[in-house]
């Protein structure tokens, strides 16, 4: 069947239920933005000019807010709580709701075992028959409750899942084997899933799907007033919970010198003691008060935590400076303990790395917060500043819809286990020079195999010793692309980029494709799960699959759509 977009969301609301303070929080979050997704839809729809759409079937467990996974978070909707995931999963239902799919909604085991048809009951009790779902959205937890009521059956169908996964994992923690030998296991990882079946928050691991969430959107008119409301000395604190604000008096003296500042900090009957008498406290806000508070106030400031969430995107958005704190070291699951035990070794280099990497100045500022001469000169740059309210596309609803449309219609996972080096053999002749440099490009005249993203929009580099394709793509203005690995796994590949291999071992490592120059040695891959965009090592250098991507819309491809 065909999907036809939709633009009335009372449906959805109605599946949503009731009961728990998230799913009001969702729902609350869903009627604000709802006339929003409508004007998003019909531009997306005319957009697609009547392309067939096909209409999946669409199961969305949302594991964490299960009782049996001990849903820790509707408690603290109201208190401060982490809000991310649950604006995150209201609008992945309202993108899947919206471009008209037929969707079941899943928010207990009881409602699982209904909907995937399993007997309930103790123990792993197979599903027999066909999977009634073309799609499952789940998260970790959802995951771990699916393998217990679905029994061996989960591997069968394990392409048809994907999971959100808001901080990422990458394809060295997800291979079971290779992560338990290689020192990579943790209490997430090791499914050994296709890595872009991982969907995550921010584009930050290009090695996971990039899924994101909306940002409230302003028309002209608001953004004028905006602009003309702004109060040059009114800053707003990142952080609804206390412990945000440990150990900060310092620099809130130094900013209070300046600025008249604002918290929405959560307290029950009196000030936490973290927060100092001179801020002006307002409690946790409803979202659409926070967004007032925010339209006035001309810096959202940020003390390191939490990381990565989407408040600092709403500030910019309602024409904020956000200003954050730089980490050197960055922190990671190596030393940092709320990134520990993720399945994930990436550097985070800032509060907000996304703000810092994809919206920069004028609307972020990212300083070392310990030097105080750099830290007071942002202040004194923020308050003279003229900055309009931004948006990047991809937090739009429209950019949101686009790039789930994309996905859905597009990204398979045939998952195949082997990585057969030399897959790349045929296309051998496709691989054509450009110049001196390493970059590749494919021939116009042969018409590239089916795979999507479409193979033109493949560039082969190779990345300096100890870089990793992550580093080495974006260093050319492109992106890591995981879907292209087959096709550059090959020793055509190597030869086209005239490498003096003595040696071509094909082994599972997670930085193969790859040679070391002063040994002269090259390796392929042999395990098609361990492509990774992420992996790097100081001896060698790595064959890396870079694509072009959409200004704003840094997931698809300039041809993706
Ligand atoms: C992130 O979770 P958080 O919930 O801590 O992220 P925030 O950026 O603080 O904000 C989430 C939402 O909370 C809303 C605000 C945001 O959309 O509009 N809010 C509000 O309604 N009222 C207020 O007074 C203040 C904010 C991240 F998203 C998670 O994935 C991480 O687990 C977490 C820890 O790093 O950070």
């Amino acid at each position: 069947r065909q999907a036809a977009f939709r633009t009335d969301l009372s449906v959805l609301l109605d599946q949503v239920g009731t009961g728990q303070e998230s799913l009001s929080f969702m729902k609350r979050r869903i009627r604000r933005l709802a006339q929003q997704w409508a004007t998003a839809a019909n531009h997306l729809d005319a957009k697609l000019e009547q392309r067939w759409r096909d209409q999946k079937k669409i199961l969305v467990h949302v594991g964490f807010l299960t009782e049996e996974s001990g849903d820790v978070f509707s408690p603290k909707v109201l208190k401060g709580g982490p809000l991310g995931e649950m604006v995150q999963w209201a609008d992945i239902l309202t993108s899947l709701h919206v471009l008209g799919h037929n969707l079941k909604i899943s928010m207990s085991l009881k409602d699982l075992q209904g909907f995937l048809g399993v007997p309930p009951g103790r123990g792993s009790c197979p599903l027999t028959g066909p999977l009634p779902f073309d799609l499952i959205y789940t998260d970790y937890h959802g995951l771990q409750q699916m393998k217990q009521h679905m029994g061996l059956s989960l591997k069968k169908h394990k392409c048809h899942i994907r999971v959100i996964d808001t901080f990422g994992t990458e394809p060295a923690y997800n291979h079971e084997e290779y992560a338990t030998l290689h020192g990579y296991r943790t209490n997430w990882g090791y499914w050994n899933l296709d890595s872009r079946q991982y969907m995550t928050m921010f584009p930050h691991t290009p090695d996971n799907s990039f899924m994101g969430f909306v940002s409230e959107e302003l028309n002209d008119t608001e953004k004028r007033s905006i602009q003309q409301n702004k109060v040059n000395n009114m800053a707003v604190v990142y952080g609804k919970e206390p412990s945000m604000w440990k150990g900060k008096e310092g620099f809130l003296q130094i900013l209070h010198r300046y600025m008249e500042v604002h918290g929405t900090v959560y307290y029950e009957t009196q000030r936490p003691p973290e927060v100092p008498a001179f801020v002006k406290n307002h409690g946790l806000l409803p979202q659409h008060e926070l967004q007032q508070l925010l339209r006035k106030a001309k810096l959202f400031i940020g003390f390191g935590f939490p990381y990565e969430g989407p408040a600092p995107l709403e500030a910019i958005a309602n024409g904020c400076i956000f200003l954050q704190p730089k980490f050197n070291p960055p922190h990671s699951s190596l030393n940092h303990e709320f990134f520990r035990g993720k399945p994930t070794s990436r550097q985070v280099s800032a509060q907000h790395p996304y703000a810092e990497q994809y919206i920069g100045k004028p609307h972020v500022i990212t300083v070392d917060f310990n030097n105080t001469e750099e830290f007071e000169a942002a202040i004194r740059e923020i308050m003279s500043a003229k900055v309009e309210p931004y948006l990047p596309y991809e937090y739009t609803c429209e950019g949101m819809l686009e790039r789930v449309h994309a996905y859905i219609q597009n990204q398979t996972c045939s998952a195949p286990n082997e990585a057969h080096p030399g897959v790349g053999k045929q296309l051998g002749p496709m691989f054509v020079p450009l110049s001196n440099s390493t970059a590749l490009g494919w021939s116009p005249n042969v018409p590239p195999p089916a795979a999507w993203p479409p193979l033109r929009a493949l560039r082969l580099l190779v990345s300096q010793e100890g870089q990793s394709c992550v580093e080495a793509c974006q260093r050319a203005g492109l992106v890591c692309e995981r879907a292209h690995f087959h096709y550059i796994n090959s020793k055509e590949a190597l030869h086209a980029l005239e490498v003096q291999c003595e040696v071509v071992d094909s082994e599972m490592n997670h930085i193969l494709p790859a040679f070391s120059v002063m040994r002269r040695e090259c390796g392929l891959q042999r395990e098609a799960l361990l492509f990774s965009c992420a992996g790097h090592s100081p001896k060698y250098r790595r064959l890396c699959p870079c694509r072009d991507f959409r200004q704003g819309q840094v997931a698809l491809c300039r041809d993706c759509l």
